[in-house]
């Protein structure tokens, strides 16, 4: 655990600072007509994205993986790696476990474990995308040509009771959400039928949806491709909403920023997905070419400032609460390091997005003046909202900077002193 008195000795440094750049950014936010500052600061002192528990670890390429050394060996030690990030941002209050990667022997046990350390966990992953020592054998039972999909009956029993088994578990966690991304599709024109195995998901994810209690969602996650590389069958956010309908009305689809082909209108889709009540949350990332799942913010941040003006748009104001959820996998930063950094980048998404003159943008458009718009646009986002942000952190008694406090630290340099190097954290 990191001592949040070494924090607060980081922060009494850059205090002075931060006081100053503060008080500073709230008068020139009143004197423009933006919105109140201590409103954005209480809205990001509220708010938490939840961290994948294989994003603690190093992720690899199929050409290789170079550890980051001191990886969490076991689901408590992700608890923990999670907990210290959050002692830093203040901004993760959950784990977001992956099954079979994580598959607690002593789920109550494990779930005393993060209750100690302030985490709670967010919604349970299922993986029906490898096989699973104990229920498929890489045999007769396999997933290689799909799980809900697949043409023999047998295999998707297997997935299906793979995924109440995790909706179980989670139950037993206090999770209150299932995320079903598939790998299902067809490698191969010609390989399978499309709407085949399109009927045969929704069935199955109906199934599984039948099995949540009272008060759990259930998210459809649509990928264009791999590992299917010719389609996938839930490929975009039209198929995902057709199964998230399919399933029930406790479905609602996922947007993982990487999950679209290049150049799509990722902020149009959230606003219609939105519209028709089937957003269910996001999976934060970014991207050039791919599912490339690099640190948010740091290729596309404009993009991500406006998925956040659909999303105060769609809570009339205010942010819906929906599963915020960060989806990466860092082959050469420390983990640790890249997920500080992208809740920094969400932060900022949200705090910039709060800052738009709702009522000047909504007069510019009724007037159609394109050139006013941009300005109201831009007079948000090309503010540096990062003292708000800092602030924020620092009442919820985080750190001021994150990245600096972590490294002063040495938290990585510890954990390999007790983990050691040779430590693998993630199936990726
Ligand atoms: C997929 C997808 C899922 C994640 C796996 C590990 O590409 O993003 O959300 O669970 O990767
Ligand atoms: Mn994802
Ligand atoms: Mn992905």
């Amino acid at each position: 655990m990191i001592d949040r008195e070494r924090i607060a000795e980081h922060n009494r440094e850059l205090e002075p600072r931060l006081v100053r750049d503060v008080e500073h950014l709230a008068t020139n936010l009143a004197t423009d007509g933006h919105a109140d500052a201590e409103e954005v600061i209480s809205a990001l002192v509220d708010f938490s994205v939840a961290a994948p528990s294989w994003a603690v670890g190093t992720g690899g390429t199929r050409f290789g993986r170079f550890p980051a050394g001191g990886e969490p060996r076991t689901t408590e030690e992700k608890i923990d790696d999670v907990a210290a990030l959050h002692a830093l941002t203040g901004s993760n209050r959950s784990i977001s476990l992956h099954v079979p990667w994580d598959d607690p022997a002593d789920p109550p046990g494990l779930r005393e474990h993060a209750l100690a350390r302030g985490i709670g966990f967010d919604a349970m992953n299922s993986n029906t995308f490898q096989d699973n020592p104990s229920t498929t054998d890489g045999g007769r039972l396999t997933y290689k040509f799909g799980s809900l999909a697949n043409t023999d009956p047998e295999v998707r029993e297997v997935a299906v009771a793979h995924n109440r088994y995790v909706i179980e578990l989670g139950v037993a966690l206090g999770s209150q959400a299932l995320t079903v991304w598939l790998a299902d599709g067809i490698n191969h024109p010609g390989q399978a039928d499309h709407r085949d195995q399109f009927e045969r998901v929704a069935d199955g994810l109906r199934r599984i949806h039948d099995h949540l209690p009272d008060g759990w969602r259930m998210y459809t996650e649509h990928k264009p491709y791999e590992p299917a590389f010719y389609a996938t069958v839930n490929q975009d956010w039209g198929s995902s909403l057709l199964l998230a309908r399919a399933a029930g009305d406790k479905a609602s689809c996922l947007v993982d920023l990487g999950h679209h082909l290049p150049n799509a209108n990722i902020e149009q889709i959230v606003s219609r997905l939105a519209m028709a009540g089937r957003l269910g949350g996001f999976h934060f990332n970014d991207s050039k070419y791919g599912d490339d799942d690099l640190t948010t913010g740091s290729i596309k941040p404009f993009q991500l400032f406006l998925i956040f003006c659909e999303l105060i748009r769609a809570g009339d104001g205010r942010l819906p609460a929906l599963a915020y959820m960060i989806d990466q996998s860092h082959n050469v930063k420390d983990p640790l390091e890249d997920l500080i950094q992208s809740t920094e980048a969400v932060a900022i998404a949200y705090a910039q997005a709060m800052l738009v003159d709702r009522a000047a943008l909504a007069a510019a458009q009724l007037d159609n003046d394109a050139a006013r718009a941009q300005q109201v646009l831009q007079s948000a986002f090309r503010t540096d909202v990062r003292p708000l942000v800092a602030e924020a952190r620092r009442r919820g008694g985080a750190a001021i900077d994150p990245l600096g406090a972590y490294r002063g630290i040495g938290y990585r340099r510890t954990m390999i002193e007790r983990r050691g190097t040779g430590t693998v954290a993630t199936g990726l």
